[in-house]
């Protein structure tokens, strides 16, 4: 067998030309990995030749190259964000202590549990993703997609070199079970509930990059706190990459947004019903778009009490968000949290030891910061003229996981019956009419420069290049 060139096919930071344990564990599953990424990545799109970023090293200034590659020829690297000399444990019991270089026996079902979690999504979002290049809005919003799943393949790549180097033969059978799970199938779903969702539209998309995958940023976030080195590392180099697709999601609902209230003005209206019939999306059907992908994202947080985050957390597998910020005493024996719960009737708050809430604690701060974009889409309707605003739902609305699953919440917070949520569930999540509609705009915009007519072209393009740049090469 022709040996292959690793450290040109896999850019790397890893030795990988240098290790014959990794070489052999990734001999099989690469080209497992191939199949399934032609079964179960972007549909009838793999000869396209596509402007895409790859990563190249973990230098700040020139990690990435910008070129014209087919998607399969895509060189998926490994790379960790370089070691801090002798680091500690910043968190939890072993606080002090220094970082593992290897798994300690006692943490391993947990870390390797966390790393299938978080290598699971990776996977799952490129299949719920893989037929909407079919109907791209243009060339420059096509080229975004293909980017955000590739960069995705990465990392199901950067978690699989870890199950691979660090796991002996259970990792290397998690590893394969990667791809076998299917997003939304009813006997081998992906774990978690948001990934097996459909993302059926480009406004969905758009919805999903902005929300969920800052919930990635959240959690590799924690991760890279992680006292198991390696983890750290490896997630710290995928949040350079997580910024990209929550701007692919912030810019992509905000054109939507410029574009409807551009309508707006020209046909004096905010008749959902006019605008529709001018192939714009109506503001109230974004808002209701925006209610499912925040409700159903902030469930990918856990339970709001949690004996597995606070075991995480005590063994240092899983810190806060920017744990090295915080002035306290980074072990939380005495520190409580508030949590919410219904009372006779009505929401309330309750004070709990703060170790067990702490996927409470990261839930709280994404929602902070996933505030900021609502309000930038606000000020396009604000200098639009346009009297409405978006708003991001209570936090116990429409909740699947926790204390609050299955209450009925509106999204202003108050708890309702059955009833009144039935009579005005419409109102507050995507009906199937609003989902119909926003699937009959979907076309296939493919001429250079060109868009779709429900949303605006964006300010620049990619990589400095112009927005009429030839993206995509459909060959
Ligand atoms: N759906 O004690 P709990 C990303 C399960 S996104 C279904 O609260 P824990 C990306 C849970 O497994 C980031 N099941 O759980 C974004 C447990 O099951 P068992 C992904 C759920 O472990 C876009 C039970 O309920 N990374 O990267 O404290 C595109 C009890 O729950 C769900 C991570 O998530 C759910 N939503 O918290 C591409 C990081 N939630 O044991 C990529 C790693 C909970 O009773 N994961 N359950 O059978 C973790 O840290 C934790 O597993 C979780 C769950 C925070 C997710
Ligand atoms: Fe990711
Ligand atoms: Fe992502």
């Amino acid at each position: 067998m022709e040996a292959i060139n690793y450290s040109e096919k896999i850019p790397n930071n890893v030795n990988l030309a240098g290790d014959r344990t990794l070489q052999r564990a990734l001999e099989p599953w690469q080209p497992n990995n191939l199949k399934w990424w032609s079964e179960m990545g972007p549909d009838s799109a793999q000869a396209f030749d596509v402007y895409l970023r790859t990563a190249v090293s973990v230098d700040p200034s020139g990690w990435a190259h910008f070129d014209h590659v087919k998607m399969p020829d895509y060189r998926w690297g490994v790379f960790l964000t370089p070691a801090a000399e002798e680091r500690r444990i910043h968190f939890g019991e072993h606080l002090g202590e220094p970082a593992w270089q290897d798994v300690p026996g006692e943490h391993r079902a947990n870390l390797r549990r966390i790393i299938v979690t978080q290598g699971d999504t990776e996977p799952a979002s490129v299949e719920q993703q893989r037929h909407l290049g079919l109907t791209c809005p243009s060339q420059y919003d096509l080229r975004n997609l293909f980017q955000v799943n590739v960069e995705e393949g990465r990392h199901l790549w950067a978690m699989v070199y870890l199950l691979h180097r660090y796991f002996g033969r259970d990792g290397r059978e998690e590893a394969e079970a990667l791809l076998e799970r299917r997003s939304g199938d009813a006997d081998h779903p992906r774990i978690l509930g948001a990934f097996n969702e459909k993302t059926p539209d480009w406004l969905a998309f758009f919805m999903f990059t902005y929300f969920t995958d800052r919930d990635g940023k959240y959690q590799l976030c924690a991760l890279a706190e992680s006292s198991f080195d390696p983890l750290a590392r490896t997630t710290r180099f995928m949040l350079t990459e997580e910024a990209h697709h929550m701007f692919v999601g912030e810019s992509g609902v905000s054109r939507i947004i410029a574009r409807t209230c551009e309508v707006m003005n020209e046909l004096k209206t905010d008749d959902p019903a006019r605008l529709r019939a001018a192939g714009v999306i109506d503001l109230p059907t974004i808002q209701r778009y925006l209610n499912f992908h925040f409700s159903v994202t902030i469930d990918l947080f856990g339970a709001d009490q949690s004996s597995n985050a606070a075991t995480f957390y005590a063994a240092g597998l899983k810190g806060r968000f920017e744990e090295g910020k915080r002035n306290d005493d980074h072990r939380l024996h005495d520190a409580t949290y508030k949590v919410l719960e219904v009372r006779d009737g009505q929401l309330g708050e309750r004070d709990v030891p703060m170790l067990n809430a702490l996927n409470e604690v990261l839930r709280d701060d994404y929602i902070r910061d996933s505030i900021g974009g609502v309000s930038r889409w606000n000020k396009v309707i604000e200098k639009a003229g346009i009297p409405f605003r978006l708003t991001v739902p209570h936090k116990a609305f429409n909740r699947r996981i926790g204390t609050l699953a299955n209450m009925r919440v509106t999204p202003d917070g108050r708890v309702v019956d059955d009833a009144e949520w039935q009579a005005h569930e419409r109102e507050w999540l995507p009906s199937a009419e609003d989902r119909a509609f926003v699937a009959s705009l979907m076309g296939r915009v493919t001429a250079r420069g060109k868009f779709a007519n429900w949303i605006a072209p964006p300010a620049v393009g990619v990589n400095k290049q112009p927005v009429d740049f030839e993206y995509v090469r459909f060959n």
